[in-house]
């Protein structure tokens, strides 16, 4: 956004809704009143509600906008965001962000977009990426780890954004292994790591996380398959706050864990709190593989992030999140995988 425009919003929202004269605006930022109704029509393009009033001037009508700028203006990050790219729709945020890092983007390089049409879950399933209801969003990062450490990096993303929305709610989802959050028993969240890795040295040239969080959807706004198994922090928090925030506040957490927490050097402390949120330690799950599925107990997250679990022969197991989906005995409403 130019610097006028800034100056022209500011000083609509300092006025706190008042009506602002033309003139008065003029006056101040040393332009006539046709440019400063020009601005005005620039800002009201980017989703701002400006109301003009003949004769009086022009007032700002309180409503959420979710730009770039608007996420740029809340931002106390010092690395994560800059620079962010913001869009009104894309096919994929994590697309995006790759096509970035190719590119030679720097570390700390954020995608956002209002909506997705061709978001990413994995192993190719589809993330429903609907306007107006959600954030949308990738950090590229070019961390000196090696593969095993990628992993548990991924882990990280979900103590972030749990920390995000109790930070905003004053609740606290819970954690499905791997990397899903949900409230209620419902998915509010889905996480979805990709990374770059040189071929010769195994090092992790970068990595994508990407996140995608429900916010406002009512359950009947989900598609039909979804209805059993998604909900949003609207639906269930009743809890509402803007999407600018949400991003905002998603990568001062992320960057809190990743940056001053210097992963992988806090990933234990990082892992204590990732195993603190799960919602099944101790339950009785079912694995699902490619070739078998089977009933185990969940015993814990091991230092690489895997899950170990107990099958019915005593044996204990270590499960990788890309082969595997648990579902919670019980819950075969079709509970998210
Ligand atoms: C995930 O995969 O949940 C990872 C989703 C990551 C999305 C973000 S958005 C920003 C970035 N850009 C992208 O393109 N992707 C990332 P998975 O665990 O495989 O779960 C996918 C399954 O979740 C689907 O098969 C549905 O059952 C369910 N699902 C789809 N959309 C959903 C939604 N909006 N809310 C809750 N569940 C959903």
């Amino acid at each position: 956004m130019t610097d006028t425009r800034q100056k022209i919003l500011s000083a609509l929202e300092e006025a706190g809704g008042a009506v602002v004269s033309g003139g008065e605006l003029a006056e101040k930022l040393g332009l006539s009143r046709t440019a400063v109704w020009k601005q005005i029509a620039a800002l009201q393009q980017e989703g701002y509600q400006i109301a003009a009033e003949a004769k009086k001037g022009y007032k700002l009508i309180p409503g959420e906008v979710f730009s770039g700028y608007e996420i740029e203006r809340r931002l106390t990050t010092k690395v994560l965001g800059r620079p962010l790219y913001f869009f009104d729709s894309i096919d994929s945020t994590n697309i995006r962000a790759r096509q970035l890092a190719a590119e030679g983007a720097p570390h700390g390089t954020v995608v956002v977009a209002a909506r997705q049409t061709a978001g990413k879950g994995r192993l190719s399933r589809r993330f429903e990426s609907p306007e107006g209801h959600g954030v949308y969003l990738s950090i590229l990062l070019r961390p000196s780890l090696p593969l095993q450490e990628v992993n548990t990096a991924t882990l990280l993303a979900a103590v972030a954004v749990a920390d995000t929305v109790e930070e905003l709610t004053g609740v606290r989802p819970s954690i499905k292994w791997t990397n899903d959050l949900c409230l209620n028993g419902r998915k509010l969240c889905g996480i979805l790591t990709e990374c770059a890795v040189e071929g010769e040295s195994g090092r992790v040239e970068y990595m994508v996380s990407g996140i995608g969080l429900n916010l406002y959807q009512q359950i009947e706004d989900f598609p039909p398959e979804l209805q059993k198994i998604a909900g949003s922090v609207l639906s269930e928090t009743g809890v509402r706050v803007a999407r600018a925030d949400y991003a905002a506040c998603l990568l001062k957490h992320f960057e809190a864990l990743f940056e001053e927490g210097h992963f992988p050097e806090n990933k234990k402390a990082v892992l204590e709190r990732y195993r603190k949120g799960l919602f099944f330690l101790g339950q009785t799950v079912e694995v699902r593989g490619f070739a078998e599925s089977y009933p185990a107990k969940a015993l814990d997250i091991d230092d690489e992030g895997r899950l170990l679990v107990e099958r019915a022969d005593g044996r204990i197991v270590a499960l990788n999140s890309g082969e595997i989906s648990i579902r919670l005995p019980g819950r075969h409403n079709g509970y998210p995988e």
